[in-house]
């Protein structure tokens, strides 16, 4: 990483996340923070619906009801007194890198960087479900942030919800902590709800209500948007876990490397659901040769991830023979053996983007 080439001046540091709209704030992750094996809390891509409503530790209380046996009101000294779970966990956007996608689908254009592994600590929520006692009959959980606006001309909060298994697992987290400090504003602050292996979507920030429900819960972001519709208009259930994929972080694009001097490509790879990567190829395509048997797939080296959301980071040497254009692909396959797809699985929404990871250099 060389330092003197990032962002200066007023406002601008290389650990600030690049805007993409001012209002709502919306922002990505630097690429040279990418690079990190740990992306900095302050560097961490920003997505927001609505304003972010602000909301001092002291003044935050969370009502936990709905088909519970005894409804109650938590407040934040309480929650911060009950025993904390530190995670890394990868954040990602269902909207991440849909810039890729063609045709071009509604909303933000991501690049691949809407993303970051993040080292979250809080409270697990069954921890504060056991305390209610979930009610007979009780399908979901639903989760209610303190922002809100107008959907689809419909004024909402930020609602979203989990099926009991997943809201009720020990790794569902009331979170309190980002990066070892209390959250900031922008990520939630007091407290979200993270939930590792699914796009970030699920992670409701400032949450203010959760309550049990027994009839699936039908909020304008559980069901209208953050659903998978395909180009004939089918329906293909609610965005969930996060696909397996892959990111370059070095070379980055349209870099300059010596023909043959060795280099060493790297990046990190994750999937969803807590299940493990367990390859990451690479290629490296000449524009002159742009056959596999030219340049095949080979296997890069993974390094053992910081727990079992985190990314894997891996690492490939390799001595550019020829001069001229390259393009370096990398392809991730998980435990359950999926494999990111040649190209974007194109859908309305412009979620899951998981395409094999790509950029192009020159050789000189
Ligand atoms: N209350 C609330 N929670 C929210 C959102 C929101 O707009 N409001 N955006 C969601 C989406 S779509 C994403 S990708 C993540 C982004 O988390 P971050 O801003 O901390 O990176 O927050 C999620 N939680
Ligand atoms: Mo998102």
């Amino acid at each position: 990483m060389c330092a003197s080439v990032l962002p200066r001046g007023p406002g601008a540091t290389a650990w600030s996340p690049e805007t993409v709209t001012a209002d709502p704030y919306n922002a990505q992750t630097p690429s040279a923070a990418l690079a990190a094996p740990v992306t900095p809390a302050g560097a961490l891509f920003v997505r927001d619906h609505f304003a972010v409503p602000r909301t001092p530790p002291g003044a935050w209380r969370l009502r936990v009801e709905g088909a519970v046996r005894t409804p109650y009101t938590l407040d934040h000294a309480r929650l911060a007194a009950l025993p904390h779970r530190e995670l890394d966990v990868v954040l990602e956007c269902a909207g991440n890198g849909r810039s890729r996608m063609s045709p071009q689908p509604r909303g933000l254009p991501w690049e691949q960087r809407a993303v970051g592994c993040v080292r979250f600590a809080g409270v697990p929520f069954r921890l504060l479900a056991e305390r209610a006692g979930v009610a007979p009959g009780a399908v979901e959980w639903v989760f209610t942030g303190a922002d809100s606006g107008t959907v689809r001309g419909r004024r909402t909060a930020f609602e979203r919800s989990l099926p009991l298994a997943v809201a009720l697992h020990p790794d569902t987290l009331l979170a309190t902590r980002l990066d070892g400090a209390p959250l900031t504003p922008e990520h939630g602050a007091p407290v979200r709800l993270v939930v590792p292996g699914r796009f970030a979507v699920a992670d409701v920030k400032w949450l203010t209500g959760v309550r049990a429900v027994t009839e699936p819960f039908a909020g304008p972001f559980q069901t209208e948007e953050y659903v998978y519709v395909d180009a004939d208009g089918t329906a293909g259930g609610p965005v969930a876990g996060l696909r397996v994929k892959s990111l370059i972080t070095s070379p980055e694009q349209d870099d300059d490397l010596r023909r043959g001097r060795e280099t060493v490509l790297r990046g990190h790879a994750w999937t969803g659901d807590g299940e493990a990567v367990r390859r990451v190829e690479v290629r490296t395509v000449h524009e002159d040769e742009p056959d596999a048997e030219a340049d095949p797939w080979r296997d890069a080296v993974l390094a053992e991830p910081s727990g079992p959301y985190a990314w894997t980071d891996w690492s490939a040497a390799w001595t550019p023979r020829a001069p001229g254009r390259y393009r370096i692909l990398a392809r991730a396959t998980d435990a359950r053996g999926e494999v990111q797809p040649p190209r974007a699985p194109w859908n309305a929404g412009g979620y899951g983007c998981n395409p094999v990871a790509a950029v192009e250099v020159v050789v000189v």
